[in-house]
């Protein structure tokens, strides 16, 4: 058995979307998907139970960096690896430490084989690279373990996008090096070139000579408007491989999850339903609700009417916008359980809609209600 298998199950004839089921060690995905970020092994204020029975997550997403400097790769993997330390036994795809080191800016200093920084956490120095970073999500046993990649600041000039690029290339030769194909962990290539197409094509084919069970586009959503986003995208889509999962790294918002998987994506990771909920703002298909708003003062109604989520069941705009303003720690739980429904929700309901061969219908009706509110 290979660590994934990915089937395609249906396909928009008009476009590149696709329905399909990617078959891992610890389950099955159906695509396109959205996975839930549980940086520091926890989906911050959820239980694993909140996740598979209320909002039905498939698979969660880990960081390497967060997790190699607390509690250590070492100690995880002394306790079982990430499954059991959190106690979840669906898949986990584990990003490289590669953008998270490059969030550091001026703590940090690249060089040949990684890069070398200082610990957010204690300040103590820290060496990151291919090698070091396969190690880490071996010992942490995810099911997708990407590649160590250098993401492209923006904007940045040619030569200096086609370097960096060109860097990541040779880091995705050196992951699958330190990786070969195995039973247990699928390793995913990143396809990087800043905000250049000529450059993103060229990788994507340096990466296609590489055997990779899965493409991911990285490089985006960095403070580019959202056409140059979209532009990179659609220049990537004729050229991504149709017999393995394509997935766009820490986007987005709901109207770019529909435009992505427009575009031919079938996974996704954002920090957005998790974060905004904490901070108030709740998302529904008539655009983002911020619960602080005094007009929700005395409002009986759920969050979104036809939304199935525990929040929406139970209580009223009025009530959360109370737990909001009263720093209440509920607060967070029943904001981030909404949001979190909200996404996979959505994925649900694109996955249906490819499947009845409806998704052209779908995505101009959900696009147009979404935007008319946003
Ligand atoms: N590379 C990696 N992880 C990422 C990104 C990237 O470029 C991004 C960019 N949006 C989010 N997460 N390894
Ligand atoms: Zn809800």
């Amino acid at each position: 058995m290979n660590a994934l298998t990915f089937e395609v199950l249906a396909k928009d004839e008009g476009g590149f979307a696709r329905r399909g089921r990617m078959h891992l060690a610890h389950g099955v995905v159906e695509t396109p998907v959205f996975m839930p970020v549980g940086t520091q092994a926890t989906v911050k204020s959820m239980t694993p139970a909140d996740l598979t029975e209320d909002i039905r997550a498939s698979i969660i997403l880990g960081n390497t960096y967060h997790l190699m400097l607390r509690p250590s790769a070492d100690l995880i993997e002394r306790m079982g690896g990430l499954h059991r330390f959190m106690s979840w036994d669906r898949p986990i795809l584990t990003d490289s430490g590669g953008f998270q080191v490059w969030s550091l800016g001026d703590l940090r200093k690249i060089e040949e084989h990684g890069v070398r920084f200082r610990s957010h956490i204690d300040g103590s120095a820290v060496f990151l690279g291919p090698k070091e970073s396969m190690h880490i999500q071996r010992q942490l046993g995810s099911d997708i373990v990407m590649a160590f990649d250098e993401c492209t600041p923006y904007p940045a000039t040619i030569s200096e996008a086609e370097a960096s690029m060109l860097m990541s290339m040779r880091w995705a030769g050196e992951c699958r090096e330190h990786l070969p194909v195995n039973d247990t962990q699928a390793l995913f290539g990143i396809v990087q070139g800043g905000m250049y197409p000529e450059l993103r094509i060229q990788s994507l084919e340096m990466l296609s000579a590489i055997d990779f069970e899965g493409i991911a586009i990285g490089g985006l959503s960095v403070g580019e408007p959202k056409e140059e986003m979209m532009a990179m995208m659609d220049a990537l889509a004729p050229h991504l491989p149709v017999d393995k999962p394509h997935y766009v790294m820490g986007v987005g918002t709901p109207d770019d999850l529909i435009e992505g998987i427009d575009r031919g994506i079938d996974m996704f990771d954002c920090v957005m339903p998790t974060r905004n909920a904490r901070n108030g703002t709740l998302f529904t298909d008539d655009g983002k609700l911020n619960i602080k708003n005094l007009r929700y003062a005395e409002d009986p109604r759920p969050i979104m009417e036809d939304c199935s989520c525990y929040t929406c069941r139970n209580f009223s705009r009025s009530y959360l916008r109370h737990l909001y303003m009263a720093k209440e720690i509920l607060s967070s739980r029943l904001n981030t359980l909404h949001n979190l429904h909200y996404y996979c929700d959505l994925m649900s309901r694109a996955r249906n809609a490819l499947e009845q061969g409806e998704w052209p219908e779908f995505r101009n009706r959900f696009l147009q209600r979404y935007r008319d509110h946003a």
